[in-house]
């Protein structure tokens, strides 16, 4: 009984370290952002200081598979027309919906995830101004989808 309650002390400060939110430390910017199986972030506006580096963490807190409800952060360079993009995204399961020929548009993207997976990536702010993110999967980014504000 007693060890019971010590992992779980254990397990809650855990817990507690890698929940974070936003916030900074060590030159790099934390971002975590969550989305579930009701096909939605929990942020549709994620602001970061230009010239950070951003350790962004997605978490699927849902329980359905990546097949069913897959969701990815793929954060996209100004001016990218979101429809061309995702219609390409759409067909390039092999590649995670990320489509080759699109690649040059992503500043950063996470991997496809599933319910209760997590993925972080790492990256230089863009210059200061607004980005769109989505979620790439097929069908996702009509209700998945924010601005990505470096200023
Ligand atoms: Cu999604």
């Amino acid at each position: 009984m007693r060890s019971i309650t010590w992992n779980l002390f254990l397990g809650l400060v855990v817990a507690v370290i890698a929940s974070g939110g936003c916030g900074s430390d060590s030159g790099s910017f934390k971002v975590v952002l969550t989305a579930d199986d009701q096909m939605k972030f929990d942020q549709t506006t994620i602001e970061v200081p230009a010239g950070a580096q951003v350790s962004l963490t997605l978490k699927h807190v849902g329980k359905m598979s990546a097949k069913q409800m897959g969701h990815n952060f793929v954060l996209l360079d100004e001016g990218t027309d979101l429809n061309v993009f995702a219609l390409a995204a759409a067909s390039a399961i092999q590649t995670e919906y990320i489509p080759a020929n699109q690649k040059k548009k992503v500043i950063a993207h996470t991997r496809m995830l599933g319910g209760g997976e997590s993925d972080t990536v790492v990256f230089t702010a863009p210059a200061p101004g607004t980005y769109k993110f989505i979620c790439s999967f097929p069908g996702h980014y009509t209700t998945m989808r924010g601005d990505f504000v470096v200023g």
